[in-house]
């Protein structure tokens, strides 16, 4: 299909890690948050059932008193990946902040390097990053996007996620909706449970519109005839078909069904994850998460390596507030040639957002580039607060 074709633009990350890796971390103090944020919606999917969103936003001070913020998209159950909220926290408390306060003073390439002791908790790693990177961008320090090469998008493409529902009316009521309000992408959460009649009736019923079939690692090696019947009916691709280890199926299944792309999400969350699923063979397409990769710079990296092997990728999302999505726009506005990213506009989520100005997507599915990095509106903080804790740094 034409519309995959793919062109790269992306220049070498070496040059952004040569202008960042000197910068000397001068951290004073780490906040970290916990919100509860309610959902407009219930939101069903194979790894679970949510009314509101908890959250994670993480304050980083440093000792001029310059602030940025990130947040960990991990959820508050281990059903997507092993991270969870409460662990993350106890992560970035107990070792990733020792970490900090050990290189602190010093260039922040010895953190990074060191961070790497660590094995895995790429939620917890991602969020601290987002935040120190937005501390330095407020205090007029390069940010690792400002020093990327690719030219900034002014809009960024997105689609809608979408979960179970009730019935096939609700499903095709819906769907109609989120064609009508401009998502340039559909995806709809399935599992072999779903009868595929509905999704046959979704493809006849919109048969110009993008749909894309996130599994979220539900289906089985028990479950060929399914994606049999899901060529047949003409869909194009499909999203984490089978758990996150399970790459030798997404390969039979890429070699048996040709016509179905596999578009990978949860069995990617490191550099060698990538290099041994391309070697696999199985995939077309990646979903990059900037929380579940540990950050923003592994997402450049994948970003490099998913380029050099014309393997198209977009940016996903974890259902975040209006602090993680204004990230995840920040680094989706420098991926040329996408169909949509996973980023709906605040309205999509929440009633009320906690960034000051919320999200707004245009009537052809465009959310325009922030201009900033995003900032915390401290009422909608306070009044969503559960819990929070300062880290502060002995100085
Ligand atoms: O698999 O992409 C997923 C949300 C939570 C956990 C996993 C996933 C998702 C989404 C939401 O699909 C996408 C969004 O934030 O709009
Ligand atoms: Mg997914």
């Amino acid at each position: 299909m034409d519309l995959f074709k793919f062109v790269c633009f992306f220049k070498s990350i070496k040059f952004m890690l040569n202008i960042i890796q000197d910068i000397e971390l001068r951290i004073a103090e780490m906040q970290l948050i916990e919100i509860d944020l309610p959902q407009h919606d219930t939101f069903s999917s194979s790894v679970g059932i949510r009314t509101s969103r908890r959250a994670l936003i993480l304050k980083c001070i440093d000792i001029d008193g310059y602030f940025g913020f990130g947040e960990c998209s991990a959820r508050t159950d281990p059903f997507y990946s092993h991270e969870f909220l409460d662990a993350c926290v106890q992560v970035i408390r107990d070792f990733i902040f020792p970490l900090l306060m050990r290189y602190n003073f010093q260039p922040f390439s010895i953190f990074y390097h060191n961070l790497e002791r660590i094995k895995g908790w790429q939620f917890a790693k991602a969020a601290v990053l987002d935040a120190i990177f937005n501390t330095w961008q407020a205090a007029s320090l390069p940010h690792p996007l400002s020093a990327v090469l690719n030219q900034q998008q002014p809009r960024v493409p997105v689609g809608i996620s979408l979960g179970f529902q009730n019935s096939l009316d609700s499903l095709l009521a819906i769907v109609d909706l989120a064609v009508h309000q401009g998502y340039r992408r559909i995806k709809l959460k399935i599992s072999p449970q779903q009868p595929l009649e509905q999704l046959e009736r979704i493809r006849t019923s919109f048969p110009n519109t993008n749909l894309l079939l996130d599994a979220n690692g539900s289906f089985s090696e028990k479950d060929f005839r399914y994606f049999e019947q899901l060529e047949a009916q003409g869909f194009s691709i499909i999203e984490q078909p089978f758990p996150a280890e399970r790459l030798d199926l997404c390969s039979k299944i890429r070699q048996i069904f040709p016509n179905l792309r596999i578009c990978l999400d949860e069995s990617v969350s490191t550099l060698g994850h990538l290099y041994s699923a391309i070697q696999m063979s199985a995939l077309d397409e990646l979903n990059i998460k900037v929380g579940r990769v540990g950050g923003l710079l592994n997402a450049l990296a994948l970003t490099e390596v998913c380029c050099k092997y014309e393997i198209p990728t977009w940016v996903g999302g974890m259902f975040e507030t209006g602090i993680g999505r204004t990230n995840n726009l920040l680094f989706a506005a420098f991926i040329p040639q996408v169909i949509a990213h996973d980023i709906s506009p605040s309205i999509r989520y929440f009633p009320e957002d906690i960034t000051a100005q919320p999200l707004t997507m245009d009537e052809n599915g465009y959310i325009q580039t922030p201009k900033k990095p995003p900032i915390a509106d401290e009422a909608y903080l306070s009044k969503y607060k559960v819990k929070e804790e300062r880290l502060v740094v002995h100085l």
